[in-house]
């Protein structure tokens, strides 16, 4: 078998790559490890960018989102009792768009599956060969059968825990990473959200977090202890506990119900460098992890996304490989400016176990310079928003 980009993995990353590559008529696979249900069934980002959004309906898979996505103008952030409104319309003409990465990932599979291009779904032991020579192979099982296809390219949109940063030799790859003594504990529930916009809360029992799907899906976080499982969160102690680190009145306007989803995600910083080695490019969670705390993570996968699409479209269409090239270095400077940001919003508004009463003076002295300083208002409000591609 052949054909000129492989991707690896089914996600937001690999999904929105081959649709690009796609319309600009450039053949691609998609080999998922997991099954269709299993992707879908993952509950993970909320807010998406300007340039994502842009992204997604160049990909031709922006209808629903266009109709059911939630534009929202700022963010309010309460820390001491009080809550603070982040206006990014009046600080930077910009907003963001509330649409949940699962119905993103749905739309992409939808118009993928509309225009015939291939996804191999349970494709196990996907193996990456030859990325040093022009004609790199990849080889996967499937119901037991194996299966090996050549390529010009592959794309390794495989996330954290995929295959593709293993292929770079150890002394090839430089990984830089920060791992956060806490969790989130994530709550879906189908009940109007508390707010219009997104509240985060910096509260002395730990963070939190009041967001949303849409009018009638809420997505609730709390930080919990890195020890702490699941299983151990009732949803009485969930509402509990979120209500104590709420004020009375967002408090009083919490509409409480069953949870449908429940789980626990460890917070990370992480990026590895170079994101290419040879015929294979890496994008997304492959490549970088931030901690949800500045919703990035979706958000980079896609800005990587359009790099790689316009590098690779380039290669095709004017045999060019300066957008190719440059792609790792391109990519890596809008992702460590993510990273710090995500870095920060996480600084400010966690409770750190082990922070000295000095940290908690400068934590506070950080909130409150934010809440009285346009300046630094409009430098959270332009990176929420997204920085310019
Ligand atoms: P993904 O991990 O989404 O997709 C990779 C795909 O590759 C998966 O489907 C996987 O099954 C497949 N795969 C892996 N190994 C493979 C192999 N060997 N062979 C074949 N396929 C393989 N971001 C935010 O902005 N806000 C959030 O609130 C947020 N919450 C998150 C919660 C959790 C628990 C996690 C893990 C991430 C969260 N993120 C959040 C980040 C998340 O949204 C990612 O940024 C986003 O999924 C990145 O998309 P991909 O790069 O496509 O990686
Ligand atoms: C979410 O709705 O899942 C969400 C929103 C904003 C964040 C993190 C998660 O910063």
């Amino acid at each position: 078998m052949r054909t000129q980009v492989v991707i690896i993995g089914s996600g937001p990353s690999g999904l929105l790559l081959g649709q690009l590559l796609h319309n600009a008529g450039i053949d691609t696979i998609i080999l998922e490890q997991k099954s269709k249900d299993y992707v879908l069934g993952r509950i993970r980002a909320g807010v998406l960018e300007q340039g994502a959004v842009a992204l997604i309906e160049e990909a031709g898979a922006g209808v629903r989102m266009r109709h059911e996505g939630l534009v929202h103008d700022g963010i309010e952030i309460e820390f001491g009792g009080e809550r603070h409104r982040i206006d990014f319309k009046a600080l930077t003409g910009k907003t963001v768009t509330v649409y949940g990465q699962t119905e993103v990932t749905h739309d992409l599979m939808d118009v993928r599956e509309a225009c015939g291009a291939p996804t191999v779904y349970e494709a196990l032991d996907v193996s990456i060969h030859d990325v040093e020579s022009n004609h790199p192979k990849v080889r996967w099982t499937k119901s037991g059968q194996p299966y090996e296809i050549e390529c010009d390219f592959v794309a390794g949109c495989d996330g954290f825990h995929g295959v593709s940063r293993q292929t770079f030799p150890a002394d090839k790859l430089h990984t830089f990473e920060r791992v956060y003594p806490f969790g989130w504990l994530g709550v879906l529930v189908d009940k109007p959200p508390v707010s219009d916009e997104l509240i985060y809360v910096n509260h002395e029992r730990g963070f939190a977090l009041c967001s949303m799907r849409s009018t009638t899906r809420s997505r609730y976080y709390l930080q919990c202890r890195l020890d702490e499982h699941v299983e151990e969160w009732s949803d009485d102690r969930f509402w509990e506990e979120l209500l104590l680190r709420l004020d009375s009145q967002v408090a009083a306007r919490l509409q409480t119900g069953p949870s449908i989803e429940k789980s626990i995600a460890p917070l990370r910083s992480f990026v590895a460098e170079p994101m290419r080695r040879g015929r294979l490019f890496l994008a997304g969670d492959a490549a970088h992890i931030v901690p949800p705390t500045g919703a990035k993570g979706l958000n980079l996968a896609a800005s990587d996304i359009a790099y790689l699409s316009r590098a690779l479209i380039g290669f095709y269409k004017s045999s060019s490989t300066a957008g190719l090239d440059s792609y790792s270095q391109t990519a890596l400077a809008r992702i460590w400016k993510a990273e710090r940001f995500s870095w920060w919003m996480t600084q400010a508004l966690h409770t750190f176990p082990e922070s000295s009463g000095f940290d908690r003076k400068i934590q506070k002295a950080e909130l409150e310079y934010l809440f009285n300083s346009r300046a630094a208002q409009t430098a959270l409000a332009e990176n929420y928003v997204g920085l310019p591609y």
